[in-house]
This record gives C-alpha cells, sequence and structure tokens, in this order.
C-alpha cells in the first residue's frame, strides 16, 4: 500500500486534549497520482471532473497489474494454485469493503458493476416481488437518474406509485419534507447519501428512522458520499447502500451493493449463470447463499482487487483530514466564484461535499467547460444526470467544478480564471 498516512498529533482545544490527524500532505499525494503529471492543452491538468470519476493512485495501477500479471485466473472454480490465490484476493477485497461500509459480515457485499447496477438489483430483486398496486416508492427532488429510472421501471412493472419528496430552492431535503411525504403506502425509500449535482448531504440517518416507523426499506445511494464520507451503514440504519469503484480512486467497471444479510437472503437471483448456484438439473436449480447468488458468471476479479487497493489508500490518508482539505477548498472555491459578477452557486446546502455548480450569466455551461479545458481545467457541464434538479431550480444545466483529495489551492486559482477567461470571451 502506497499511502500518505499521517501520524495522529495531540492538540489543546477548548482546555482539553483531542486527537486531530494532521493536514494532509497534498504535494505527497499528488506524486501518487500518475494522470497529475500531464499537461492538457499545453497547460498542466487541473483536474475538478472528480464527481464523475476520480483519478487513480499508484497503488490501485500496481494491484490491478498485479491482478493480470501474477494472478491472472478464474475465482471459486479451479484447484490450480493462480484459480486459489485469485480467489483469496477477491474475497480479501470483500472483507476490505465490509470493513469500509461498517457491515457486519462480507456476505453483506455484492460485488456489481457499480452504483447502477446495485439499484437496479435491488428494484428487480428486492422491491419487483414486494410491490404492487397502492404501493409507493418515495425518491427525492435530487436525485441522480440512476436512483429515479429503476424505480420507474419497478413502478411500472408492478403498478406502484413513484412519490417526491421535494427540495428547497437551496437544494436541501429536511428530514420535515421525507416525513411529509411517508404514508402507510410507503414501502421504498431511496435516496441520495450526497447529490452529485448541488453536493448537498441528505441527513439520512434520520429519513432511514423515519422510514422504518412507517414499516418501509431504505436504499442509500451512496456513489457520491463514499469518496467523501466515512460511511457506517450500521450506523446510518439503511437496509441497502450502493456505491461506485471509481468514485472512490478505485477501477472502472466494479461497484458494492452493501444489503441487510436478512433481507439479501430473502431475495432471489438478479441474474442466472454460473458461480452463482450449489446445483442445476433441468427440473430445478438451488442457488448459492449471498452474495455468491448475486454475483453470476465471472466478476471483475481484478477490478475487486483494485477497489480494496483504493479503499486501503484512502483509509491510510484519514477521513478527517481529507474532509478538512475538502471542506477548505470548496469554502475557498466558493467565495473565490461568488465575487464573480453575473455568476451564481447552484446548490447552497449548510452541509454539502465537495462539489461547486454554478451558472454563469451569458455564458452556456457547455462554453465555459469547453473553455476551461482549453486552460487545463477538466470541469463537467450539463444536467448530470440528475434533469429533475434542473427542473425545479428553472434551468437547464450547470458547470460543476468537483474536489478531490489532490486538489489544492492552486487549482481554484486556476479554476478562477478560467471562468473570468470564459467571461472575458462572452462579454
Ligand atoms: N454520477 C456524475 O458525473 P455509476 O455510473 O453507476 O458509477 O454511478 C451512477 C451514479 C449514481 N448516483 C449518483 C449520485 C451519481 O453521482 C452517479 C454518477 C456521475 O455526477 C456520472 S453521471
Amino acid at each position: 500500500m502506497t499511502n500518505s498516512a499521517p501520524t495522529s498529533v495531540a492538540i489543546r482545544e477548548s482546555g482539553r486534549m483531542r486527537r486531530r490527524q494532521p493536514d494532509l500532505d497534498v504535494e505527497r499525494v499528488r506524486s501518487e497520482f500518475p494522470a497529475l503529471r500531464q499537461q492538457v492543452n499545453g497547460k498542466p491538468l487541473v483536474y475538478l471532473d472528480n464527481a464523475a470519476t476520480a483519478l487513480k493512485p499508484q497503488s490501485v495501477i500496481d494491484a490491478v497489474v498485479r491482478a493480470y500479471s501474477e494472478d491472472s485466473a478464474n475465482v471459486h472454480r479451479g484447484v490450480h494454485t493462480l484459480s486459489q490465490r485469485a480467489t483469496d484476493a477477491y474475497e480479501a477485497s470483500r472483507e476490505t469493503v465490509a470493513d469500509f461500509l461498517g457491515a457486519a459480515s462480507p456476505a453483506q457485499v455484492v460485488f456489481v458493476r457499480g452504483t447502477t447496477e446495485a439499484l437496479n438489483l435491488v428494484a428487480q430483486s428486492f422491491a419487483r416481488p414486494r410491490l404492487g398496486p397502492g404501493d409507493e416508492v418515495l425518491v427525492t427532488g435530487l436525485e441522480h437518474h440512476s436512483n429515479i429510472v429503476p424505480w420507474q421501471l419497478v413502478c411500472k412493472q408492478t403498478g406502484a406509485q413513484l412519490a417526491v419528496a421535494p427540495i428547497t430552492e437551496r437544494g436541501e431535503v429536511s428530514i420535515a419534507a421525507v416525513q411529509s411525504r411517508l404514508s402507510a403506502r410507503t414501502r421504498i425509500v431511496a435516496v441520495a447519501h450526497a447529490s452529485n449535482a448541488l453536493g448537498t448531504v441528505l441527513p439520512v440517518r434520520e429519513i432511514c428512522a423515519a422510514a422504518h416507523a412507517v414499516g418501509a426499506k431504505v436504499v442509500v445511494d451512496g456513489a457520491q458520499a463514499a469518496p467523501h464520507l466515512p460511511i457506517d451503514v450500521t450506523t446510518i440504519g439503511c437496509d441497502f447502500y450502493a456505491f461506485s469503484g471509481h468514485k472512490v480512486y478505485g477501477p472502472t467497471g466494479v461497484g458494492v451493493l452493501y444489503g441487510r444479510g436478512d433481507l439479501l437472503a430473502a431475495m432471489a437471483p438478479y441474474q442466472g449463470g454460473g458461480d452463482m448456484i450449489e446445483s442445476v438439473s433441468f427440473e430445478s436449480t438451488r442457488f448459492k447463499p449471498p452474495p455468491h447468488r448475486f454475483e453470476a458468471g465471472t466478476p471483475h476479479i481484478a477490478g475487486a482487487i483494485g477497489l480494496a487497493a483504493a479503499i486501503d489508500y484512502v483509509q491510510g490518508l484519514g477521513w478527517e483530514a481529507m474532509h478538512r482539505h475538502e471542506t477548505r477548498l470548496l469554502s475557498s472555491a466558493t467565495a473565490r466564484l461568488l465575487g464573480v459578477p453575473g455568476l451564481q452557486i447552484v446548490g447552497r446546502a449548510a452541509d454539502k461535499i465537495g462539489v461547486l455548480s454554478f451558472v454563469l450569466e451569458g455564458v452556456h455551461p457547455h462554453d465555459l467547460a469547453t473553455i476551461a479545458d482549453l486552460e487545463g481545467v477538466a470541469i463537467r457541464a450539463g444536467h448530470h444526470c440528475a434533469q429533475p434538479v434542473m427542473d425545479r431550480l428553472g434551468i437547464v444545466a450547470t458547470a460543476r467544478a468537483s474536489f478531490a483529495l489532490y486538489n489544492t489551492s492552486a487549482d481554484v486559482e486556476a479554476l478562477h480564471r478560467a471562468v473570468l477567461r470564459a467571461q472575458e470571451i462572452f462579454s
């Protein structure tokens, strides 16, 4: 594992001793991400599209290379040494993920392709057989399409209705808003832990408690929270939790569905195929217990191993130091951009991850992102797969800068310069 693990230092605060992690050694962190060593359009890369996907540290790249160059075999199938090594590494990755999520057992961790597949799995395997006319699935007004469309599909299949808890003008979802849409008809509540378009962090713990009080199950879309906040599914109290490997500095094509043990055990398989069965005959098939029941076919073995390396990497840096660093970047970028005439920040929640969405008068977000790219600054523009958020706020798109642990105040300055450059060109 390559990381910049800080050692704890004791600081005196408010008259009592408290353990505080030292600040991130950002220059050292940056040296561990090879993609940052390049120039884009003749300028040093300033990567601010982390909500779309994060760059990968060398330790993750090495773990994936090792998986293919040394332990390159299928899992759960061979008695030969390579297959056993691959199986051990794959199953050890499951344990790392279980620990990362605070899950009670690795059996509660299902490897999938990403958040999208995890949410579809819950919709089809858990919700579909349990929903019917008169039932409701509750989402919020700031969900990513991946946490809307699977529920629309299952509602259509079962006759259930989709209900929506509204967001405020600032982009917040209050517990009162959720409660106002909960009823005895609510069977599933599907909510983001953090919004990709606005950065809002939702009160998922309170939402779980309120949903459980009416007998509903809660599915949390953790795609944007997992890279930024320590996750503990037991404390949150959710029934399912989904996240993607590529947003937590891991490989693409791998992600995780956490499910409560009793719920996973009561669910039918999502897909059929090899490696998910105990026995097969033409008359009947017996399925393996979870999690393997939900992992039909050859899984993304190197991806799961790379994901475990990514988790080791972020855990080694420490959540408190990362969070403090990203919060500082968000605050300084917010202050800097608010000083630009005609610029409006979209999403002003009190509790946010490092996502800064904005619109600039007279400049389409796509033009702004194109001009930023010419300056070497990578940001995203568009509806961010959250069209209902745009509709609610009366806009079609935003430009979005999203921060990660390797970003610096120099990156914030480069963003600010790129915004001013776009304004100058279009004025
Ligand atoms: N958001 C973004 O630029 P996948 O594609 O399965 O890894 O993740 C889907 C997804 C689900 N929920 C949330 C909250 C997300 O942010 C995303 C992915 C990217 O914002 C790509 S659209």
